[in-house]
């Protein structure tokens, strides 16, 4: 079966950790949005809903034969069990949905580093409330969950390569996506903040050799990071030595 994928063609976005377990899985899909002017008028389509019982509100969405799915984490307890990138048993498939909805509210606090009063309004227009929303979030916020991520793979019995036992899982791929996206929105910041996670660091590099994650990469499949995303790069956000 072949998916459809459906997301902005432009940025990373939340779309980014579906588009990272599809590509470690080898599943073949298609990116809709990113096939020209039909393909961006089937995502309008489907954010209409049209006739359909069970509508999305926003992307990403994945179409899998018949069932149409929305919220990153809940695509990703699909394909996870579809793709043996979560474990098998019910308490390990709750574990890997929890760690999910964790990166998942660390999304949103990132995209009020840049928006903290309204998606509505451009970040020029909320730029004073986001430094002081960003201070808070580079002091207190990010070292508390990947400090919290270190913590899960220190405690992990099966050893401190992967998140959940010895196999990667799709919330590895994830936060190696946060990673990812710090460095480049953050790079001052996260140079300090490294130092007191070298295990989620590690993971980081470990997601990135992954054959077909490298190859994912090093394509023009991956979009790269950029001031439309969640992930943006306003060096005067990047702590106080950045402005
Ligand atoms: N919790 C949802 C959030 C979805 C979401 O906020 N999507 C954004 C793009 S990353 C969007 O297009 N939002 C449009 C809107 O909220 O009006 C998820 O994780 O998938």
């Amino acid at each position: 079966m072949r998916y459809e994928f459906f997301y902005w063609p432009s940025i990373q976005g939340r779309g980014e950790f579906v588009r990272l377990a599809l590509e470690e899985a080898g599943a073949d899909y298609v990116d809709v949005a990113r096939k020209g002017e039909r393909g961006m008028q089937a995502l309008f389509k489907m954010m209409e809903g049209g006739r359909a019982e069970r509508v999305p509100l926003a992307p990403p969405f994945l179409k899998a034969g018949k069932l149409v799915m929305a919220q990153t984490a809940n695509i990703l307890l699909y394909l996870g069990a579809r793709h043996g990138l979560a474990p098998a048993n019910e308490a390990g498939r709750l574990w890997a949905n929890q760690l999910q909805l964790t990166v998942a509210d660390f999304v949103d606090e990132t995209h009020n580093t840049h928006h903290p009063i309204a998606s509505s309004l451009y970040y020029e227009d909320q730029k004073r409330e986001a430094r002081r929303y960003t201070d808070c979030y580079l002091k207190l916020r990010v070292p508390k969950f990947l400090g919290y991520f270190e913590d899960v793979l220190t405690r992990n019995r099966r050893g401190d390569r992967w998140l959940i036992g010895a196999r990667l899982s799709y919330p590895d791929l994830s936060v190696f996506q946060v990673v990812a996206g710090l460095r480049y929105a953050f790079p001052r910041s996260m140079k300090r903040v490294e130092r007191a996670i070298p295990r989620v660091v590690e993971l980081h590099d470990r997601v990135a050799e992954r054959p077909r994650i490298a190859a994912y990469l090093a394509s023009d499949r991956r979009i790269p990071f950029n001031e439309m995303g969640v992930f943006r790069r306003y060096p005067e956000l990047d702590g106080k030595a950045g402005r």
